[in-house]
């Protein structure tokens, strides 16, 4: 009597804990549309680019997930536009042929995955020339948050950064793959975007409270330079190589991101007065070309700031 008693228990305890699970784990549908227009990549306005993108802006929207978490994504292609675009998620395991194979103006992709490593991805277009669809701006991120968070402390601001290299000529392919002619650091889509101090016309900064975990997502979109990731007069406390809690460094001044790499960066500035970090690509020909972003600790800080949507200031 008690065998069977305790195998009921039990069965329904398994049965309350798959239920549990399959309640955690969610679908996200996420649809975006291959756009191709122009777009400033200064403050002021007047340098444009023939640009491709995601849903009309440079990086295209961030993609917040929880690992487990499945994605049920659609692009759609308008007729209107005049070449194939696809999808390609750094956060995915599918078939490259299969999912991320382009489309044509006029045709939709669906693909479903489940996040099943956490940590900060890129995402990009993966349509010939692939140089040519990342340089024009089809490209952003993908966060998966970890399930274990045992060694990642809730942060108290959060913030998307995403780098690529500006060419102004983006037809030269070889040019593109040669590495010549860059003239700027587009960091979230434009030159010293978040950098008053060498940019006049630059209005944004990001904003902290003295003694606040500032968390920065970032991405390096260059097609082919590496980023020597620094906060000037700060040291990042911890490095989520990949983002991923798993694989944790203390005390980094410079971490070095890979091309299309990813990486989760904590700073905590002093508590005891108010201060500002400048954070480069130290490599100094990306800093002086865009690659500058001040974050400003101050009691004042605006509260939106680095929460909800404002983690990546447009
Ligand atoms: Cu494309």
């Amino acid at each position: 009597m008690n065998i069977i008693k305790n195998t009921a228990v039990a069965v329904m305890m398994l049965a309350g804990l798959m239920s549990a699970q399959q309640v955690l784990a969610k679908t996200v549908k996420v649809t975006m549309t291959a756009m191709e227009l122009d777009l400033p990549v200064n403050n002021k306005g007047d340098v444009k680019m023939a640009a491709w993108t995601f849903d009309g802006s440079i990086p295209g929207k961030p993609v917040r997930v929880k690992e487990g978490d499945t994605i049920d994504f659609t692009l759609i292609n308008p007729a209107g536009n005049k070449n194939s675009h696809a999808m390609d998620f750094h956060a995915a395991q599918v078939d490259v042929l299969n999912e991320f194979a382009s489309i044509k103006p006029g045709q939709k992709k669906h693909f479903k995955f489940e996040a099943k490593v956490p940590g900060v991805f890129m995402y990009h277009c993966g349509a010939s020339s692939m140089v040519q669809h990342i340089v024009k701006g089809m490209y952003g991120v993908i966060i998966v948050e970890p399930k274990d968070t045992k060694d990642y402390p809730k942060a108290d601001r959060e913030y998307i950064l995403i780098q690529q290299q500006y060419f102004p000529d983006t037809e030269n392919i070889t040019a593109l793959l040669e590495n010549k002619d860059w003239k700027g650091s587009l960091i979230n889509g434009k030159m010293f975007h978040y950098d008053p101090v060498h940019e006049p016309n630059a209005t944004q900064v990001l904003e902290s409270k003295p003694g606040e975990r500032v968390r920065i997502f970032f991405v390096n979109a260059n097609i082919n330079n590496p980023v020597a990731l620094h906060p000037i007069a700060g040291i990042w406390d911890r490095v989520y190589i990949n983002g991923n809690p798993k694989n944790t460094l203390y005390g980094i001044q410079t971490y070095n991101v890979a091309v299309a790499s990813g990486v989760t960066l904590d700073i905590v500035s002093p508590a005891d007065r108010p201060t500002n970090v400048a954070i480069v690509d130290h490599a100094m020909g990306a800093a002086l070309r865009g690659a500058i972003t001040v974050l400003m600790n101050k009691p004042d800080a605006d509260p939106t700031k680095g929460r909800g949507d404002e983690i990546l200031i447009r």
